[in-house]
């Protein structure tokens, strides 16, 4: 069967790290196509996977428009993701898209629109979806095992914000680019990993977020820009069936690399999903299941089964060739996502609780 030929937009560094690969390794896809505004990267890409130079563009609009190109997968920086998803949706092609979904709530509701009114298969790239002791964590909550699930409590913590570190004011700490800041860069994947382990909705969110750097040194110049989002965001969320969330997001956890520490509570046993703990290559999953573990205070590390290991863009081929399992975000998840990073964002401002609604 002949493959499912792919253009990408945006070359840097998760299309490196994660989408290229991912669709080179696939059997099922082809990359065909390359898009970005910097010929560096589009040069750096072209020669990497062997693309003709007649097939990279610097205008995404290009790439979608080629006969050649079947599906589209978008890597840009956040203020691009609405009109190359939306170019993508109304040329009737599928697409995969990076997280957060779009810069707002009201972009997401009319990307959702627009995938249902042109049939467009979708997947966002919530990756931790693919981490797995979070697939295992998963059905551990919703098969029952851990019983009614009291509190959920989520971590994602990063350093690289930290003085030391020296960053410069890049697009993640500009908002008309990123939309927001470790809220949305870091909080989004967090708030979609609770969703996905407790099959949940969120209903309300109180929020509290600073920027502990006000401005850093200026990507062009010897200047220095402003910083205008949040550094880090902690964040109370009711969920439906009574669940109470918590969220501690950060760019300022000198220590952390890219670390997520997840700790479900239920009613007859309690679990914690783990990622870059102490630098640990693989995820992990710790549960305390039995009355003996519960008495003495006991979490026990787990093997996580084989069947949870799946690769992100392989899932995306699946659905394209209606073989999915289910657990890939859709547009209808990154639409959700959204507004809970909106109605977040509301209540740092308003700082009281805000309604979810959509
Ligand atoms: C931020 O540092 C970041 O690159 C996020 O943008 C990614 O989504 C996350 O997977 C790793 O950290």
């Amino acid at each position: 069967m002949a493959r499912i030929r792919v253009g990408s937009v945006g070359l840097g560094g998760i299309s490196r790290g994660v989408h290229l690969p991912g669709i080179a390794a696939s059997p099922d896809l082809e990359l065909v196509a390359l898009c970005d505004i910097s010929e560096e990267a589009l040069r750096s890409a072209r020669e990497a996977y062997g693309i003709a130079p007649e097939r990279c563009f610097a205008d995404y609009r290009d790439l979608v428009a080629c006969d050649d190109v079947d599906v589209v997968d978008i890597s840009t920086p956040n203020d691009v993701h609405f009109d190359v998803a939306m170019a993508a949706a109304q040329a009737g092609k599928p697409f995969c898209i990076e997280k957060p979904l779009t810069l707002t709530a009201q972009q997401a509701d009319a990307l959702a629109d627009a995938v249902e009114r042109y049939g467009v298969k979708t997947m966002v790239c919530f990756s931790y979806r693919y981490k797995a002791a979070a697939r295992y964590a998963r059905d551990l909550v919703r098969n029952g095992t851990l019983g009614k699930i009291y509190h959920v409590d989520m971590e994602y913590s990063q350093a690289w914000g930290l003085p030391s570190f020296n960053t410069p004011r890049v697009w993640r700490f500009h908002k008309a680019e990123t939309g927001s800041g470790a809220l949305g860069d870091l909080g989004s994947h967090a708030l979609d990993l609770v969703r996905f382990v407790t099959g949940e909705e969120y209903e309300r969110v109180v929020g509290h977020a600073e920027t502990f750097v006000k401005e850093r040194k200026a990507l062009c110049g010897d200047g220095m820009a402003p910083v205008d989002v949040d550094d880090f965001s902690n964040m109370l969320a009711q969920m439906s069936s009574g669940i109470a969330a918590s969220f501690r997001i950060t760019r300022f956890a000198y220590g952390r690399g890219n670390y997520q520490r997840m700790v479900v509570y239920g009613e007859k046993g309690s679990l914690v999903y783990l990622l870059d703990e102490n630098g640990a290559p693989e995820d992990t999953l710790d549960v305390c299941l039995d009355p003996l573990g519960a008495e003495n205070h006991m979490f026990v590390r787990v093997p996580i089964p084989q069947r949870y290991r799946v690769d992100q863009m392989q899932s995306f081929a699946d659905i394209l060739l209606n073989k999915a399992d289910g657990l890939s975000a859709t547009v209808a998840d990154g639409r959700a996502n959204m507004h809970a990073v909106d109605a977040a964002l509301a209540s740092v401002e308003k700082g009281e609780w805000v309604d979810i609604t959509g």
